[in-house]
């Protein structure tokens, strides 16, 4: 892209194509401008955002009036921590335990099926990274609850849920991944999304990314959507037979693992698996003159440079930063940066302003 957008705008623009109302979509756009290389070749696209933002006012300004939009979004959570994971499954598979197993969340568990009515989201950790796990009513045969589709729009990744001791696993697996794809959302197992689109889009269209796509969006490419697939109850009877048959069956190029919510097998490595998904980086911020500090981790976007550190802390940190230091990964330790140098997970950074 020629105007150069970081990956922190990427982000942004990734929240502007899933937002749900346009409340969300002046949040993202605004989001958008702020982050937008300001320079010559990017003036169109600057444009571009405004009036997509004046555009998204408009509605809300309409829906207010009518209304409309006023209904609430039942199963919607506001994201917190490095990304937003929504569990997605049929019903009594496990979903609640999983995320009562990694969280303080209060869910609902019992023997039968849908005991969950409502989204509940559980903070749990992969190391020091806080992700956030949003547990949900069950899917079955392809009907979701009000409000389930546009909660799987929004999260940043999609935990799939199956039952490793029922019957119906590979039926499971299959509606879900159905239930995605009848809703325009293509699961990969990739953390790097490519929002290519079919067609030929001019050199023009490409500058100017999702905006300029969108008019003609009649038969919009799918959204890609991260999805990890899990299969819990990996402590029944028979379970890793039956996970071996579930992995030949099931056809897929999703990554999946083995699991229990009950012992708690598997779950770092889905934890750490989720992390990889998200597509983040964590670093640290070390005042000048005080010892390394490793906690309250900062999270950016994979590509992630001091200078998006340094716009999260404040933006006139990022207006007047100087150079940085930085201790571990690939540099030599207290190496001296710029703004634009690339961070790496782990990387412990010092801004001098
Ligand atoms: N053996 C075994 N049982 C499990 C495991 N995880 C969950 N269960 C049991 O499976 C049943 C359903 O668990 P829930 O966590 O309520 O399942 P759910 O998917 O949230 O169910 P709904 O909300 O109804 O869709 C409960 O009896 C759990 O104790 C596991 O890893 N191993
Ligand atoms: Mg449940």
């Amino acid at each position: 892209m020629a105007i150069n957008a970081s990956p922190m705008y990427q982000k942004a623009e990734e929240r502007y194509r899933c937002a749900s109302s346009p409340a969300e979509k002046v949040d993202a756009l605004n989001e958008m401008l702020r982050l937008v290389p300001k320079h010559k070749a990017s003036e169109k696209l600057q444009q571009l955002i405004k009036e997509r933002i004046k555009k998204a006012r408009d509605e809300m300004g309409k829906a207010a009036k009518t209304g409309a939009g006023q209904q609430h979004d039942p199963l919607s959570v506001p994201r917190q921590g490095a990304g937003q994971v929504l569990l997605l499954g049929a019903p009594n598979v496990g979903k609640s335990s999983i995320v009562g197993a990694l969280s303080k969340a209060k869910v609902e568990i019992a023997e039968f099926p849908f005991s969950t009515h409502a989204a509940v989201p559980g903070m749990a950790l992969h190391e020091d990274v806080p992700i956030q796990l949003v547990d949900a009513p069950p899917v079955m045969d392809g009907h979701p609850q009000p409000g389930m589709i546009n909660a799987l729009r929004k999260a940043d990744a999609i935990l799939l849920v199956v039952d490793l001791a029922a019957i119906e696993l590979i039926d499971q697996f299959q509606q879900c991944v159905q239930l995605l794809v009848d809703h325009k959302m293509s699961p990969v197992s990739t953390a790097e999304l490519s929002f290519e689109e079919d067609g030929d889009d001019s050199d023009d269209d490409d500058e100017l990314g999702v905006l300029g796509r969108e008019e003609d969006e009649g038969a919009a490419a799918a959204l890609p959507k991260r999805v990890l697939v899990v299969a819990n109850k990996a402590d029944t009877s028979d379970a890793m037979e039956n996970y071996e048959t579930f992995k030949e069956l099931a056809e897929t190029d999703l990554k999946m693992l083995p699991i229990s919510a009950t012992t708690g097998d598997g779950l770092p490595a889905m934890m750490e698996e989720l992390f990889s998904l998200l597509n983040v980086i964590r670093v640290y911020a070390k005042k000048p003159g005080k010892p390394v500090e490793k906690k309250d981790p900062i999270i950016l976007p994979v590509g992630g440079t001091v200078e998006d550190m340094a716009r999260t802390i404040h933006n006139e940190m990022a207006d007047n930063l100087k150079h940085a230091r930085i201790w571990g990964g690939t540099v030599h330790d207290g190496q001296q940066v710029t703004g634009g140098h690339v961070l790496t997970d782990k990387n412990v950074v010092e801004l001098h302003v």
